[in-house]
């Protein structure tokens, strides 16, 4: 029995959604606020890093933590019809190589701008965020490039790597800056993320709290 502990906002908590929900794989969601304390500290006992998502194998006694481990562990123990690490090796390599750089080089970029605004006023850090913004370009113009002949991140078949990059480029179009202006083949390949019925679900679950997001 395996139990995703998680946010739907949270955008590593979505990328984590994708993959259980591509492959339909049966799990229990486990909301945690992390603004409550009890829910907080009760995360924290399983996980102390206090990061989610976080999925509990029951059957195995099994914790992962990290949204990349509990997709290799979810392609590896539980497998369905979307291979979300290629059979083919080569293909595997350039699956997990792109799923790395959309968390280190546009998930994490973005998330510093974001996470700022949450600060308050004379807490800012504006030397990071500029760092960040250029980090963001640099991400985004490679991935700019790699999109222009491809459907889906890695190739024609849909990965680990669709799953980190659906709600980075979501958020990163949606709070940083629209997409379509600088980065026309993202903004398509947006589109068909939004359209595949596994990243629609996440995102439709994510819905009501989008507000809380600061603009
Ligand atoms: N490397 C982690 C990152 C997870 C992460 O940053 N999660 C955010 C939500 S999107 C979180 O739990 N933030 C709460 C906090 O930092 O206190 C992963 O891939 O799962």
């Amino acid at each position: 029995m395996l139990t995703l502990y998680m946010h739907p906002l949270s955008s590593f908590c979505q990328k984590a959604l994708i993959a259980l929900y591509e492959n339909e794989t049966p799990f229990t969601a486990h909301h945690v606020d992390l603004m409550d304390e009890a829910q907080s500290a009760a995360f924290k006992k399983m996980w102390p890093v206090g990061k989610f998502p976080v999925l509990r194998d029951e059957t195995e006694k099994r914790t992962i933590p990290e949204s990349t481990t509990i997709i290799e562990y979810l392609a590896q123990r539980y497998p369905g019809p979307t291979k979300l690490i290629p059979d083919d090796a080569s293909a595997a390599y350039e699956a997990r190589a792109l799923d790395r750089f959309y968390d280190f080089h546009v998930h994490l970029v973005m998330q510093k701008i974001i996470g700022d605004r949450l600060r308050p006023e004379g807490e800012r850090d504006k030397t990071g965020v500029d760092k960040a913004r250029s980090a963001l370009r640099t991400g985004l113009g490679i991935a700019e490039k790699d999109m222009a002949a491809r459907t889906w991140a890695a190739g024609e078949a849909f990965s680990i790597a669709d799953c980190a990059a659906a709600p980075t480029l979501f958020y990163v179009n949606m709070v940083v800056a629209p997409l379509a202006g600088a980065y026309p083949n993202l903004a398509a390949y947006l589109g068909r993320l939004s359209k595949r019925p596994s990243y629609a679900r996440a995102l439709k679950e994510a819905e009501p709290f989008l507000k809380y997001v600061p603009a």
